[in-house]
């Protein structure tokens, strides 16, 4: 059988919906999610093998200024995931305004010689006239090869965004075994479930400022997984709101992310969390990358 294969580079300004779309496409939710700007900080691959097409989709950070040496390395990795890749969805708002982050990015595209589209996200928020606008100003703006409505939480226009990303794949072996969902070891898997719990549990910057360890992830005979997860934050009286009081708050969080890491893993999960300070670890070149956050 002869097979093809197409990397495509999901970009945009954060909390656009790239991780949301990711998952559609992938069927099974292998990014983290949330309402706060940020959430993604490294490439994640999504794998999605159909017939004799294998697609990966490369989830971005959310293109931003940075204001931290892990800002430098989230938008590091949004700029470079967009060179060498078969196509990029450029992923944007509803909005009939273009901003700098979708200016940067257009220009980025552009200097890639690599083929764009546009996918134009969150459709269910606005009325058909406001999404006609937006479609005019993008058309104008750059030499997208399909501009594209969708609504990535209910899959509506996915379907016809995959059938377009279809047209860019090339004749290639497999780049990833066709059960592969993505390229994410198991134990980062887990480390991005609880961050995400901490996105959705937690206010302001202090969900910005952790990052999960995961220091045991072993299966006893019983097919039981038992982790330990250290959560790191910024200051000590983040600490005490991430513990809360009498210990409810990371109660809750742990309990959410268990929920969440045996959903993935098929099997039951003892997850056991703690949390310890690293001042100010994001301006921190060696934290940073201590943390995973390296090429
Ligand atoms: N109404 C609506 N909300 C959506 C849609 N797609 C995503 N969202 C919401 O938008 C928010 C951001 O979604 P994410 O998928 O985390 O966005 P992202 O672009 O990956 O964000 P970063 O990782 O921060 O760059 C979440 O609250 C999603 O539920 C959509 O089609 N419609
Ligand atoms: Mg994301």
């Amino acid at each position: 059988m002869k097979t093809k294969s197409a990397m495509i580079t999901i970009a945009g300004r954060p909390n656009v919906g790239k991780s949301t779309l990711t998952n559609y496409l992938v069927g099974e939710k292998i990014a983290i999610v949330s309402n706060k700007p940020q959430t993604t900080r490294n490439r994640i691959c999504g794998i999605v093998t159909r017939g004799n097409t294998q697609f990966v989709f490369v989830d971005t950070p959310g293109y931003h200024r940075a204001r931290t040496r892990l800002g430098d390395y989230m938008v590091n990795v949004a700029q470079e995931s967009i060179a060498d890749v078969d196509l990029t969805v450029l992923v944007v708002e509803p909005i009939a305004s273009i901003g700098p982050q979708e200016e940067g990015l257009m220009e980025k595209i552009k200097g890639s010689h690599c083929p764009a589209v546009l996918a134009i996200n969150k459709i269910d928020t606005v009325e058909k006239d406001a999404l006609l606008e937006v479609i005019a100003l993008y058309s104008q703006a750059a030499d997208f090869d399909a501009i594209i409505p969708i609504c990535a939480k209910t899959g509506d226009g996915v379907d016809e965004l995959l059938k377009t990303c279809e047209k860019y794949a090339v004749e290639s072996p497999f780049l990833f075994p066709q059960d592969m969902t993505t390229d994410q070891p198991e134990r980062q898997v887990m480390a991005e479930i609880i961050r995400e719990k901490l996105l959705w549990c937690l206010e302001k910057e202090i969900p910005h400022g952790t990052a999960v360890e995961i220091t045991k992830f072993s299966e006893r005979d019983s097919g039981v997984i038992d982790i330990d997860a250290t959560i790191y934050c910024e200051k000590a009286s983040h600490k005490g709101i991430i513990i809360g009081k009498q210990g409810a708050m990371l109660k809750k969080i742990s309990s959410l992310a268990r929920a969440d890491c045996e959903k993935f893993m098929g099997t039951k999960v003892y997850l056991t969390t703690w949390v310890k300070v690293k001042e100010n670890w994001r301006d921190s070149d060696f934290l940073v990358r201590n943390f995973g956050y390296s090429e």
